[in-house]
């Protein structure tokens, strides 16, 4: 088995590539566009979209050394059934989660606003994961999916930094994964909520996972020998 090394912080992460999957979370129109379900709750996107150009130099990475896909949606069935009351509720906006908005209706399947940004959509074969939730493991089978490939290491990236990529974070923690998370992959409406939300990833020792940059990710995975992953 290959052993490789991420420089990171609080400290390098050893993981082998075979074990390693690149989780892209919630890279949606509806987050990163204007007139989406972001903007609707009062965010400038444009925050989120400096996350867009690193994000696709390591999905291309990835793909190029064979590393596991997973991209995760986040959204709801039309008729809403799969919705909490409390999320539909949340917010008192003037246009809801099922509305009609610039991009369809918003975080509702099928609907423009809900698909992957043209930049960071999945190839065909690539893992799509449908989460009602923010959590990536909430009511889906991402769990189960990982575990059937052996992955024992996740690159998390994506939108929010402090909702989804936390949550889910979080969520992989407990569920036994190391998690790394290049910082400029990641990308929040609220500035000192991505500073924040990177520093509590990495304190007390790594408490949720490791931070590192996306030049790091792509540098070490360009050192996985060739038929490794494949
Ligand atoms: N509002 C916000 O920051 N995020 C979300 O609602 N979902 C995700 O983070 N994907």
């Amino acid at each position: 088995m290959t052993k490789l090394k991420f420089e990171a912080e609080p400290y390098p992460l050893e993981f082998e590539p075979q074990s390693t999957a690149l989780l892209m979370i919630d890279m949606q129109r509806d987050f990163v566009e204007p007139g989406g379900f972001g903007e609707m709750l009062g965010n400038d996107v444009s925050l989120l979209r400096s996350a867009i150009e690193p994000c696709k130099r390591v999905l291309e990475k990835a793909r190029e050394v064979g590393l596991f896909i997973v991209h995760t949606r986040e959204g709801h069935r039309a008729d809403l059934s799969d919705a909490p009351p409390s999320k539909l509720k949340r917010g008192n906006l003037e246009i809801d989660i099922g509305d009609e908005g610039p991009m369809g209706r918003i975080l509702v399947r099928g609907e423009e606003g809900h698909d992957f940004i043209p930049e960071l959509c999945p190839l065909p074969g690539e893992t799509v994961i449908e989460k009602p939730g923010k959590g990536s493991f909430y009511r889906t089978d991402l769990l189960l999916i990982l575990r059937n490939q052996g992955i024992k290491t996740l690159i998390c990236c994506g939108v929010t930094t402090e909702v989804c990529v936390h949550t889910t974070v979080r969520e992989a923690n407990d569920r036994g994964f190391e998690c790394i998370i290049p910082s400029d992959c990641v990308a929040s409406y609220f500035p000192e909520f991505q500073r924040v939300g990177l520093e509590m990833i990495k304190a007390q020792g790594g408490i949720f996972g490791w931070v590192s940059t996306s030049d790091e990710i792509i540098k070490v995975l360009e050192q996985i020998p060739k038929e490794t992953t494949s």
